[in-house]
């Protein structure tokens, strides 16, 4: 069956996302400070090419013509990250006005085009002088935060249509500060729980201090969620994939949508738990307006490990193709929790995509998405409320630990020149989007 724009509600928005490390380069241009991304990326061996983010995509000097190819497709909506250094070079105090004025620009640039502006505060590019006094685990840095989310709120306003505070708390605290896979790469569960802790009150702080400075925008919270499976119906299965639930999901959706940290993840983890002080649930917990969702695989859990089953696919990362866990997870959420309206804020896969003269053939990830989606129109026919979905991403961009040579975007970039050539599957979301059969496209670079 053909997926049609017909088999999402009328309200319903399709966009595409970015972030600003992964996209922007330029940096060490319009006064931008030192993020922990540019010191953990000189650190030898922890990204697998050697790359690091100062030249990217080149779209902190292209972005007029990136906003066009956006308009291209289609698209309805732009999801977008803002780097807290180039505000704030110190993370604090000092606000830096060519900062601002570079977000203010790109704002007005979508909706110039018809796009609406979905931003992202943090998508992981700390002011490198909070992490000196600790990053994520020192208190003071959600608090730092909050002053930082007001700043872009005055300067911004309503002009952009949603603001979510955190992408992905899960990466910032847990692959940062446990794993050691992302900067600031540390290796200690105590410091990634407090981390994780912190976090979640900045985000709760961020929410009070923009509230009444937008009170029309909505403001929410884009979490990745992996829903976790069992390998086998045994006990110790079973409580594996509990295990990988509350560690992934359960420790970030219960505060902010119960008031509480789940009790079976609080006595696992013993001493390590963070320290709580009063008021902070409350604080986390305060009413937002929508949940972003990041969506990209599931987790299959066995007693002594995960296991991969075999009759799957898997991406160029080797995360397994398995649209039926978009469903289940969003149907979940509706039975488990009392949600705001659901955006898909990202989803899409990597392939080792090569450009063949004007053309990059990419059917793996047409039928990602095309599954994919199917998988949202079948959770809004079960009475999930989902109100959007974000591809990831615009363009290929810098993979974070992976570098360069992972490709998730709808967009061809060739490196050595900045050209971007659109996919076969950017054609597809077009024909989406548009209504028109594939074969009548036009090219996004008009
Ligand atoms: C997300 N994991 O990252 C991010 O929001 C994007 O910036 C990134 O490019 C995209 O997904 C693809 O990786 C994740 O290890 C990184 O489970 C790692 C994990 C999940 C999400």
């Amino acid at each position: 069956m053909t997926l049609t724009r017909k088999d999402f509600p009328d309200h319903f928005i399709f966009g595409v996302a970015t972030s600003s490390y992964q996209i922007e380069g330029a940096a060490h241009e319009g006064g931008r400070g030192p993020s922990i991304w540019d010191t953990f990326c000189r650190e030898p061996g922890r990204i697998l090419d050697g790359s690091n983010g100062d030249v990217a995509c080149d779209h902190y000097h292209r972005w007029p013509a990136d906003l066009d190819l956006i308009r291209g497709l289609g698209a309805q909506a732009y999801r977008f990250s803002i780097a807290w250094p180039r505000i704030q070079p110190d993370g604090k105090g000092a606000i830096n006005p060519a900062g601002l004025d570079f977000y203010e620009r790109l704002v007005d640039g979508m909706l110039e085009r018809g796009l609406q502006p979905y931003a992202t505060l943090y998508h992981w590019d700390l002011p490198q002088t909070l992490q000196d006094v600790g990053g994520w685990a020192n208190r003071d840095t959600a608090y730092r935060f909050a002053e930082y989310a007001r700043v872009v709120a005055e300067r911004l306003g309503e002009r952009v249509k949603s603001y979510a505070t955190l992408n992905e708390p899960w990466c910032s605290s847990l692959l940062s500060y446990e794993i050691g896979e992302h900067a600031p790469g540390l290796r200690d569960r105590r410091l990634a729980l407090a981390a994780a802790h912190h976090l979640m009150l900045g985000h709760g702080e961020a929410i009070a201090a923009m509230r009444d400075v937008v009170p029309s925008t909505g403001l929410g919270i884009v979490l990745n969620l992996q829903p976790a499976y069992p390998a086998s119906d045994r006990p110790e299965d079973v409580a594996a994939a509990r295990f990988a639930d509350g560690y992934f999901n359960r420790w970030f959706l219960d505060p902010i949508f119960r008031a509480e940290y789940p009790a079976d993840m609080w006595e696992a983890y013993g001493e390590n738990v963070p320290e709580v002080q009063d008021g902070d649930l409350a604080r986390i917990a305060q009413p937002i307006d929508f949940l972003g969702v990041n969506y990209y695989s599931r987790s299959v859990n066995g007693a002594s490990g995960n296991v991969k089953p075999a009759e799957s696919s898997y991406t160029h990362m080797g995360w397994e193709v398995y649209p039926q866990g978009l469903t289940d997870l969003l149907v979940r959420l509706k039975d488990d929790y009392t949600l705001p309206p659901i955006y898909i804020t990202e989803n899409g896969a990597a392939y080792p995509d090569r450009l063949s003269g004007q053309e990059v053939h990419d059917p793996e990830r047409v039928r990602y998405f095309q599954q994919h989606l199917g998988a949202v129109a079948e959770a809004v026919r079960q009475g999930v409320s989902v109100d959007g979905y974000f591809a990831w991403s615009l363009m290929d961009n810098f993979e974070w630990a992976h570098g360069y040579d992972k490709r998730f975007g709808l967009v061809y970039v060739d490196y050595a020149t900045q050209q971007r050539t659109l996919k076969d599957s950017a054609r597809w979301y077009q024909g989406l989007l548009t209504g028109q059969p594939e074969g009548q496209l036009v090219s996004g670079d008009d």
